[in-house]
Formats: structure tokens, C-alpha cells, sequence
């Protein structure tokens, strides 16, 4: 385990300057000058009305006055003062409000760099609250995924995080694991007390050693004969059953960090779109399906089959998911040179999808076009099957969907429905019907009944950790039960505190 990072309380932090808000044209820009002096420098620059000296001014007020720059007026400007005890970031701020616009931002953002402020991009200021301790890692990340956010589920669930929830939950994750050591410890010395009642200095002697296992300790007890150690089912002196505490302790944990790991799909899915293809052979109706989901005509439509020759892309949420919906050209073999291309290109779509819509002609009968399809779906699956990520794909992750269902049938629905093992959804994309269940299907896996302040896990970072973690906690089961290896959890039981403040902390 790495030692973990403290901030150096005796290192002066920098003082930043931000533009905190877009480039473009709108009422109102804002700056941030944060850090130990931020109040000089902006007093440097600043004149207002009855202002002499911005150090001494009130924290949390407005101050009115004007930005003035090697003898010129540069704009006229609101000032918040923030001072270091109850500011976001943890030192004192200054928010320059002035008008917006990219002219006048820059002046000002000018100005106060030539003036001592280093130039920083507005997530630094998280930065800067991270490392005075005002807010973790989990939270700083929160902060920087809501303003990316697509849907208003994505919002909410990420301000409960930034709020706290799924901190709450590592730090009860570091509770547990701690009341595991204390037992650990405590049964460590009832054991040393009955193999050997007047303890060796050597030993530390302290009953109540709460620190860290040290190797020889460690040593120490593997080498006992099995019949010194306290078995799981031996009684503490107080009649309680320390070693059934621990396994119960092991237990909640490990359902604790499983109920965790479960969120992270929905997580993930809320802020990193899933890139959802729609393929089939062409004239299948599949632009016409993307045009019946976003409700618009966005895409070329006609008989002929090959229409299709980009591939296309638009955003759409369902259900307050967000998912990257792609049409591709209709894949088929082919002699054609620009169809050939546009093939290639609907490939790397597919390879690079997350879901995929695998759509049937209910007019036409199975052909070998339609193989064509389920080869390279099968191929798809094969690739993509394996990896270490919540959002890897499954058999789950292709939806079969038969359209022109108004017309009468001639396609083969059992051939479908054997190559998929899994419910068909039946589609009338002229006619905008069947899209309620094909919804469903989308979104089915995830939790988007979503309760308040609920811990959900939402990045890469958090879930290969709190993996790591689950791992760890079956090796502690197994410690618990394999007799006499007691000692082994205690360094497992290290690992899973790092792991955990690694998540809060963002170091091991
Ligand atoms: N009757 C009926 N016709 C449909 C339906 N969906 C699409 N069509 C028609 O099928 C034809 C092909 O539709 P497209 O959406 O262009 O098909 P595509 O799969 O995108 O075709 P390519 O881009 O050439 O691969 C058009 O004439 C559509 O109007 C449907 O549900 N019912
Ligand atoms: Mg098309």
C-alpha cells in the first residue's frame, strides 16, 4: 500500500485565475482569483467606490467598482469576496463578474495573470478544494461529470454523489473494516494471553494494539501450533464469539460493496453515453426506425435499398439514459466500391458499439443477407464479450427487432428468434408502433427508479477499485473460514482500508 498524499500544510499554494463560465456572447462573465493572494492581487487592479483596501473588506459581500488595467478602464465589475475560512476551495476567492463576452473575459483574465495569477482552467479550483480537504475525490469528480451531464437523471443522481452519498457509503465501507481489525486485534491478545499469560516485552504488550499488523506479528501466530489458536466457534471471555462477529462483519461488508458494484452500469451508462448501432441489411427500414425515435426526419429515407452511405450519429435519452444513436449502411456482400466502403465504415461503427439494434424485414423471407448480419453480430460478440468493465458486452446487448410489421409476413420468425435465444420486438416503424417495448428493452438493466441519495458508482476509477475490493473481501471469507489463518485477514484487511480510502482519497 502506498503511503497516503497528505497536503503540505507548509507549502504556499498558488494563487489561480479561472473563467469560469462559456466563451460566447451573454450577460454576464465570471473569473475566479483563487488562493493565499487572491485579495491582493485583485485589490491591485480593483477601484471602488469607498474601497481602499479589498483585504480588509467583509467576507461573503458584493463590491461594486471597475477593472483597471496599465491606466485604462477595462470594464465595470462585481466583486464576491470569499475568505479562505468558509470559501469553496479552501483559500480566499474573489469572483469577478463582468459583462460577458470573449473580448472582455480575456482583458480581464490578462490583467489579473500579468498581475501574479497563474492562468489555471476552472476544474482546478476543484482541485484546490480537494487538496484543503473541503471536498474528496468522489466528489470532485461528481462536480466535474455534472456539467458534462445529458439528462436530468444524470444531473440528480450525480448532485447526490457531490452531496455525498457514495462517500458516505466507502466511509462506511472504512467503518467496518475497522471494527474487523479492533476484533482482529482484541482476539489476537486474548489468544497471546493464553499462550502466554506475562507477555514478552519484545512483544509490544499492549492488550489494546490497535495499529497496523506488523510482519513479525504476522509470523508470529502462523508459526503457533494449530491447537494454540482460538478456532472460529471459541467463546470470548465476555461470551460473545469474536471470530462469528468477524464473519458476519465480512459478510455485510462484501454484500455492501456488491450492492455498490451493481450501480456502476447505471452510473457509467448516465455519464458516459452508450454508443447504440442500428444494423441490417439494407432497406430493412433502419433510418426510418431512427427517425420514428427522435421524432424527426433527420435521416434519408427511400426504397431503394443503399441509401444510406455515412454513417450517421444524434444523442437521444430514454428514459433519462443517454445513448449515442448510430445508423449505418445496410451491410451486405458486395462489388460495389462505395458500398464496399460504406460497409467498412458500418464495421467500425459496430465495433465500437456498446448496444446494437440487429433489425429483420417482416416482408422479406431470411436470406443470406440476414446471415451476413448475424456473422458479423456473432463476430461482434466474441470481441467484445470479455473485459473487466460493467458495460461489457453480453448476448443482453443486442436487441432483435423485426420491422414492417404492418406488412404481411414472410420472414422466418423462428430462424430469429433460435440465432437469438431472447424476445423479438416487433416494429411498425412507418407507423411509429412497438417503440414503448422496444424503450423498455434498452433501458431494462438499469435502475432508472432511481430513490434520492442513493450511492452510485460512476466512473472507471471507482468500479476497478471497489472490483479490487470485492476480490479482497472473498479472500477474507476464505481466511475466516480456513481454521487457524487468522492472521492472514489482518493484512487483507489493510488492503481493503487503502482500497477505500484510495476511492476517497484518490492515492494508495
Ligand atoms: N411498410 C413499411 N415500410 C417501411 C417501414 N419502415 C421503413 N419502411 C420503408 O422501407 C424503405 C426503406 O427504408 P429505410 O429506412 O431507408 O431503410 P434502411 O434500412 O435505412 O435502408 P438503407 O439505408 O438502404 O440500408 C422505405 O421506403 C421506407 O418507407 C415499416 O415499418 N413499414
Ligand atoms: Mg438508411
Amino acid at each position: 500500500m502506498k503511503k497516503e498524499q497528505k497536503p503540505d500544510k507548509f507549502k504556499k499554494q498558488k494563487t489561480i485565475v479561472s473563467i469560469v463560465t462559456p466563451f460566447g456572447e451573454g450577460g454576464i462573465g465570471k473569473i475566479i482569483v483563487s488562493g493565499p493572494d487572491a485579495l491582493s492581487i485583485v485589490n491591485t487592479v480593483f477601484q471602488g467606490k469607498g474601497i481602499a483596501d479589498l483585504r480588509e473588506v467583509a467576507s461573503h459581500k458584493l463590491y461594486y467598482g471597475h477593472i483597471h488595467h496599465r491606466g485604462q478602464r477595462i470594464d465595470e465589475v462585481i466583486l464576491h469576496i470569499m475568505k479562505q475560512r468558509d470559501s469553496f476551495t479552501g483559500n480566499d476567492g474573489v469572483e469577478v463578474n463582468c459583462h460577458g463576452g470573449i473580448r472582455v473575459l480575456m482583458s480581464i483574465y490578462e490583467c489579473l495573470e500579468s498581475t501574479g495569477a497563474e492562468g489555471a482552467p476552472w476544474n482546478s479550483l476543484l482541485s484546490q478544494s480537494l487538496e484543503n480537504n473541503k471536498i474528496d475525490i468522489i466528489q470532485k469528480e461528481a462536480l466535474q461529470e455534472i456539467v458534462q451531464a445529458r439528462t436530468k437523471l444524470g444531473v440528480k443522481v450525480l448532485l447526490d454523489q457531490y452531496a455525498g452519498a457514495l462517500s458516505a457509503a466507502l466511509r462506511k465501507g472504512l467503518e467496518i473494516t475497522e471494527g474487523i481489525r479492533q476484533s482482529l486485534n482484541h482476539n489476537e491478545s486474548y489468544h497471546n494471553a493464553i499462550v502466554n499469560p506475562d507477555p514478552l516485552p519484545s512483544r509490544g504488550g499492549s492488550s489494546n494494539n490497535l495499529s497496523h499488523p506488523s510482519l513479525s506479528r504476522e509470523r508470529e501466530l502462523d508459526n503457533q501450533s494449530p491447537n494454540t489458536i482460538p478456532s472460529p466457534h471459541e467463546r470470548r471471555p465476555g461470551g460473545g464469539n469474536r471470530l462469528d462477529e468477524n464473519d458476519a462483519s465480512v459478510s455485510a461488508l462484501a454484500d455492501h460493496i456488491n450492492n455498490l458494484l451493481k450501480t456502476a452500469s447505471f452510473g457509467m451508462a448516465l455519464t458516459t453515453p452508450q454508443v447504440l448501432v442500428i444494423l441490417g441489411k439494407p432497406n430493412v427500414g433502419k433510418s426510418t426506425i431512427i427517425n420514428a425515435i427522435l421524432g424527426e426526419e433527420r435521416m434519408l429515407v427511400h426504397h431503394e435499398p443503399g441509401t444510406t452511405r455515412d454513417y450517421v450519429s444524434e444523442f437521444i435519452a430514454v428514459e433519462g439514459i443517454p445513448f449515442e444513436l448510430v445508423d449505418t449502411a445496410g451491410m451486405r456482400n458486395t462489388n460495389d466500391m462505395l458500398e464496399a466502403m460504406s460497409i467498412e465504415m458500418t464495421q467500425e461503427q459496430l465495433h465500437r458499439a456498446d448496444k446494437v439494434f440487429a433489425v429483420f424485414d417482416n416482408s422479406r423471407p431470411f436470406d443470406r443477407e440476414d446471415e451476413v448480419i448475424l456473422d458479423a453480430l456473432n463476430s461482434w460478440l466474441t470481441s467484445k464479450i470479455s473485459g473487466d468493465l460493467p458495460q461489457k458486452a453480453s448476448t443482453s446487448s443486442v436487441i432483435p427487432v423485426i420491422n414492417k410489421c404492418d406488412l404481411p409476413v414472410k420472414l422466418d420468425r423462428l430462424r430469429i428468434e433460435t440465432a437469438f435465444q431472447q424476445p423479438i420486438c416487433s416494429l411498425s416503424a412507418l407507423n411509429k408502433e412497438g417503440f414503448d417495448d422496444l424503450n423498455k428493452r434498452l433501458v431494462q438493466e438499469f435502475d432508472t427508479a432511481y430513490k434520492p441519495m442513493r450511492p452510485v458508482v460512476f466512473n472507471e476509477r471507482q468500479y476497478l477499485l471497489l472490483a479490487e475490493a470485492d476480490v479482497l473481501l472473498k479472500q477474507a471469507k476464505e481466511c475466516l473460514i480456513t481454521k487457524n489463518k487468522t492472521s492472514k485477514i489482518l493484512p487483507v484487511i489493510d488492503k481493503l482500508q487503502g482500497i477505500f480510502t484510495a476511492c476517497l482519497k484518490g492515492s494508495q
